[in-house]
């Protein structure tokens, strides 16, 4: 009996599809015996990595991991080296999985691999882990430094999972469509986890088009989760294509979250489909903290309420809580609950700043509470975090990795409003030799060959010197374009 995902020894869920990537499907029997085969090899190997393609071999791999109590970290498989080699050396991972086929870049050097096969004939084991044991190992961006692991223990999976079922009615009846990456929890705990906790299906897009979410919400699919960017690209797609009005129209949930989704977008999703998209507002050290409810009004531009289990509060910068209800007063979320993360891998000082001395989560994000509880998420306090597309970046990594350039003498990365990806990434940079200096296309791709391509600046901006005070720290905000059409680089 595996307590995470009952269906898979559930006889009833037996014939029930499981996962659908493109063609390719599982049923619950099959997975049952797949991810059964590969958790026999794996019990009590330590971590493994997950090289997490889309494709139907990582959900086997991470449910497999799950089953035989082993954690598992999953990859980028955009990474750059740089990254990679970080993630590898910090984790420590036994061995990595792998689609069969796939070929690894060389930073993995001799670790071994092993090819997951998503017809393996074994049985699921007995569950025999503890609620605090570590499940997943999931790397997330900071200010400075390389990405931190941050240790998801099963009982957040559960937590996080269930409370979502109650917001949500999510039942096995359900059959989610998505496009999201597997290696962050949104894709990977959500959009694959979610689902077969439920007993229900996941049909993965491979890569997010509007025509395959269309495609699959006319053929069964009754809900669809995304980032913004993918919403704010549906809404852009509506005007020419009633096929995908007329598929919006008819999911029972269109969930959003990672990043604010603008009211402009919500507003024409809601005209053209009448349908109201719903945000839940979660983080990887916390996974789902609020959600709009399904029995609940769908108010653009709010995350909705704590979820079940969830404890939240408004603090002041002073430590005071923020007790007023008035859709007005300011403080940052934090939160505490069965949803929370341990720590961070190898950090127990990073661990220790992100709680307060009474053990709440600082979560950094900036909110307000409507007088019937909604949140409203109005920013941030850190200004060195960037949110594009839906993934976090650091600024510090970044400019670190623009310093190794050699063209590159002094480098400062801001984040600055982008209605595709909400934010993108801009590096002001000056050059080694102001005669030569570097090209946009240039730096982007050096930063994505050592990082990955969605931390690529998407514009430069030259500059003689950045603006420093006495102490020599650089002054983002005093950061301005002082010839536009000159010094200027965008993509
Ligand atoms: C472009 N490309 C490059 C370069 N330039 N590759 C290498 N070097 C370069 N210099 C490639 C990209 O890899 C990509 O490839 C393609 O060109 C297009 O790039 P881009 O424009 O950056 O991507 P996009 O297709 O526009 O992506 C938009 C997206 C994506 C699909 C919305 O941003 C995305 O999947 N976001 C999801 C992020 C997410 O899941 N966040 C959840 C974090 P190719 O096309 O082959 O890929 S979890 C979280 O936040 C919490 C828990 C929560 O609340 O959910
Ligand atoms: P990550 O660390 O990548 O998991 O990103 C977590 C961050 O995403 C949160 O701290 C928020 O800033 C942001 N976020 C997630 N969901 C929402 C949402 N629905 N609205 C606004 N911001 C969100």
């Amino acid at each position: 009996m595996s307590c995470l995902f009952p269906a898979l020894t559930d006889p009833s869920a037996a014939g029930r599809t499981a996962l659908r990537f493109g063609t390719r499907s599982l049923t619950y029997a099959d997975l049952a015996s797949a991810s059964g085969a590969l958790a026999a090899r794996l019990r009590g190997v330590g971590r493994v990595a997950v090289w997490a393609t889309p494709e139907l071999e990582t959900a086997v791999a991470v449910t497999g991991a799950l089953l035989a109590g082993t954690a598992a970290v999953p990859l980028n498989p955009k990474s750059g080296e740089r990254e990679l080699a970080h993630i590898l050396s910090d984790s420590g991972p036994a061995l990595v999985l792998t689609a069969p086929g796939t070929e690894l870049p060389s930073v993995f050097g001799d670790l071994p691999r092993l090819e997951v096969s998503a017809s393996g004939t074994g049985t699921v084991p007995e569950d025999t882990c503890a609620d605090e044991d570590p499940a997943l190992v999931v790397y997330t961006s900071g200010t400075t430094g390389p990405p931190k692991g941050a240790v998801v223990p099963r009982r957040a999976l559960t937590a996080t999972l269930d409370a979502l079922a109650d917001a949500w009615r999510w039942t096995g009846d359900d059959v989610l469509v998505h496009g999201l990456p597997l290696f962050h929890v949104h894709g990977l705990v959500l959009g694959v986890l979610g689902p077969l906790r439920r007993g229900g299906s996941v049909r993965h897009l491979g890569r997010f088009t509007p025509e395959g979410v269309a495609r699959e919400l006319n053929e069964g699919a009754t809900m669809l989760f995304g980032v913004p960017t993918m919403y704010h690209r549906l809404a852009e797609a509506l005007p020419t294509d009633p096929e995908l009005a007329k598929a919006l129209g008819r999911a029972r949930l269109l969930v959003s979250g990672s990043a604010a989704l603008p009211v402009h977008d919500h507003e024409r999703i809601a005209a053209a489909t009448g349908r109201r998209v719903i945000e839940r507002y979660g983080m990887t050290e916390t996974l789902m903290n609020t959600s709009v409810r399904v029995d609940g009004e769908a108010r653009a531009g709010t995350v909705g309420v704590p979820l079940p289990g969830v404890e939240l509060r408004l603090v002041e910068e002073d430590g005071t809580e923020v007790s007023a209800r008035d859709g007005e007063s300011v403080g940052e979320i934090q939160v505490c609950g069965p949803n929370l993360f341990t720590g961070y891998l190898n950090r127990p000082d990073a661990t220790a700043a992100a709680f307060t001395a009474d053990g709440w989560f600082r979560t950094g994000d900036v909110a307000v509470r409507e007088a019937d509880g909604y949140v409203r998420i109005v920013g941030r306090k850190a200004t060195d975090l960037i949110k594009s597309g839906g993934y976090k970046i650091g600024a510090g990594e970044i400019e670190n990795a623009l310093l190794e350039h050699p063209a590159v003498r002094e480098a400062a990365v801001t984040g600055e409003p982008d209605a595709d990806l909400g934010e993108r990434v801009v590096a002001w940079v000056v050059p080694a030799d102001p005669g030569s200096p570097p090209a946009l296309t240039e730096l982007a791709g050096h930063v994505a060959a050592r990082l990955a391509p969605h931390k690529r600046p998407r514009v430069l901006h030259l500059l003689a010197a950045l603006p420093r005070n006495d102490m020599g720290k650089i002054m983002k905000r005093a950061l301005t374009v002082p010839d536009p059409d000159r010094q200027s680089d965008t993509a």
